[in-house]
């Protein structure tokens, strides 16, 4: 680190900004906290970036009313914000959750628009982007990432013009029919605008925020440059942008980069020996089927975890499928338990696959294995070893990293993937079986198919996938995105430059 004495010193040239650190707050038995790095994809990635280029990461530290120093974690300065108990309630769970995530995933849940969310989330995002402003070097680049942050931008530059500012959008950008309903449909357009480079999952999102630019803002876009006019009219002042001679708007790159997993180490941890005894073992104590199948996903509205029981009871009732030939194990990890809708979404989950248990269960065999827990990661491979097919059945994702795990696990060439259409990653994993997961008939045909599939077809639609999945890792996704902001820096100031 350069002169780190002063943790507010503005040493750090490459800043990345999210909600939650990469780091969370453990307490042990005996009362005494310590921090424990969470081992996301994102981290795996940027943790070499970081270290070489006096990184911080600034975020909340997942724990409301408490206020934590910087400190230093494997060579990454780390940031924590407080969030108020209110905060957590108004901004994270309500206007993140309540009301973009539903929007965004195409309404499949109704959003809810409430006034005093929206104000927490400003005041959310200023806190956010004035630490950022404070603790960045002269010159430095800052990449914000996801929904809950999308006004930082744009506050960034306010404050600090010479940064090289990324945003990266997790989730999937929804089209101008249903953005439109937002009420502050402008102004996190606006926010989003002071990035250099935006960063989506897919080609459809990222033309979907450009439509929305026009409709909105009507500056012209010619894929995959936008072009902000240092005079934005709609406001009467002069954009936030350096000026030069000449000029007269800033581009901005908005364009799809889909994001992927530390595929190596997924494949690395299947081949240790304890994870295929385990992938064995649960094998072994589930009976032995045929088949197993395997759904893993946060327990939420969009992962289409309904409609994949749907499919599966069916086969049960019309003879089809038995449960001494096929167990569903389904993976429902606890996810935002103090949301109403997802309070409403455990009950009806967990009522259908009683229902299903009750009605076809034997006392030997059971239908569905149903799990809500998190697990360690060398359980979640093994599962994937473990698993014959592999559904994932979300009716609409930004990407989906648990498809990408699950072909980075197969060494062996094994297992079938069904993936829905409506996932960011359809559009890369094109030898997995797509559906949609709306048509049940098709879903059921689908896993019928995929467990009689032969091993030599399973074999080769396997190799391709995994060729995809190992060559187009975390680590590639970051060096692109990286690449493409950092050449938007030397672009800048020239008249409709591109990146
Ligand atoms: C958002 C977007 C986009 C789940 N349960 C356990 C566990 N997991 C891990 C999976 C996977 C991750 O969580 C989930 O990632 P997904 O991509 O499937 O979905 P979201 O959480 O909705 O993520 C999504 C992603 O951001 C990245 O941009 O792909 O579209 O919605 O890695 O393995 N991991 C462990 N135990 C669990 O029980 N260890």
């Amino acid at each position: 680190m350069t002169g780190t004495t002063d943790p507010t010193g503005g040493d750090y040239d490459f800043v990345v900004v999210s909600n939650r650190l990469p780091v969370d707050r453990v307490l042990a038995p005996d009362g005494s906290a310590s921090w424990q790095q969470s081992p996301g994809g994102l981290v795996t990635a940027l943790e070499p970036v970081m270290r070489s280029r006096d990184g911080a990461w600034v975020g909340w530290s997942g724990q409301p009313d408490l206020d934590f120093e910087p400190f230093d974690s494997a060579g990454i300065r780390v940031v924590p914000m407080r969030l108020s108990a209110s905060e957590v309630e108004d901004y994270y769970e309500g206007f993140s959750n309540d009301t973009l995530w539903p929007l965004y995933h195409d309404v499949i849940a109704p959003p809810n628009y409430q006034r005093d969310w929206w104000d927490a989330y400003v005041a959310v995002n200023q806190r956010f982007a004035d630490a950022t402003a404070r603790i960045s070097a002269q010159d430095a680049v800052v990449w914000v990432q996801d929904y809950q942050l999308q006004l930082v931008p744009k506050m960034l530059r306010r404050q600090r013009p010479d940064l090289t500012i990324g945003f990266f959008n997790h989730i999937p950008f929804p089209p101008y029919g249903i953005y439109s309903q937002l009420p502050w449909r402008t102004q996190i357009i606006e926010g989003l605008l002071g990035a250099d480079v935006i960063g989506f999952q897919r080609l459809a999102d990222a033309s979907n925020f450009s439509r929305a630019v026009r409709r909105l803002k009507g500056f012209v876009t010619k894929n995959p440059i936008i072009e902000v006019p240092l005079v934005d009219e709609s406001e009467g002042v002069r954009a936030h942008g350096p000026v030069r001679k000449g000029q007269e708007f800033r581009t901005v790159v908005a364009k799809q980069f889909p994001i992927s997993i530390d595929a190596a180490a997924y494949e690395q941890l299947a081949r240790t020996p304890a994870v295929q005894a385990r992938a064995r073992q649960i094998r072994e104590d589930l009976g032995n089927p045929k088949t197993i199948m395997l759904g893993v996903d946060r327990l939420d509205y969009t992962k289409g975890i309904g409609h994949r029981l749907k499919a599966f009871g069916e086969l049960l009732a019309d003879g089809t499928l038995s449960v001494e030939d096929v167990t569903l194990v389904q993976v429902a990890s606890p996810s935002r338990e103090r949301v109403q809708t997802y309070m409403h979404l455990r009950d009806e989950i967990e009522l259908t696959v009683g229902r299903i248990n009750g009605d076809f269960a034997t006392i030997s065999h059971t239908a569905i294995s149903y799990h809500h827990h998190g697990y360690p990661r060398e359980e979640m491979v093994a599962l994937y070893l473990a698993a014959d097919v592999m559904l994932v059945t979300a009716l609409r994702d930004g990407m989906n990293l648990v498809a990408k795990e699950y072909v980075a696990t197969r060494f062996d060439e094994d297992g079938v993937l069904i993936l829905s259409e409506f996932a960011g990653a359809a559009d890369e994993l094109k030898r997995a079986m797509l559906i949609n997961p709306h048509d049940i008939d098709g879903l059921k045909e689908s896993i019928v198919q995929a467990i009689e599939m032969p091993k030599r077809d399973r074999a080769a639609r396997m190799r391709t996938l995994r060729r995809r999945v190992l060559e187009n890792d975390v680590e590639k996704w970051s060096a692109e995105f990286l690449r493409v902001l950092t050449n938007s820096r030397s672009g800048r100031g020239r008249k409709g430059s591109a990146a």
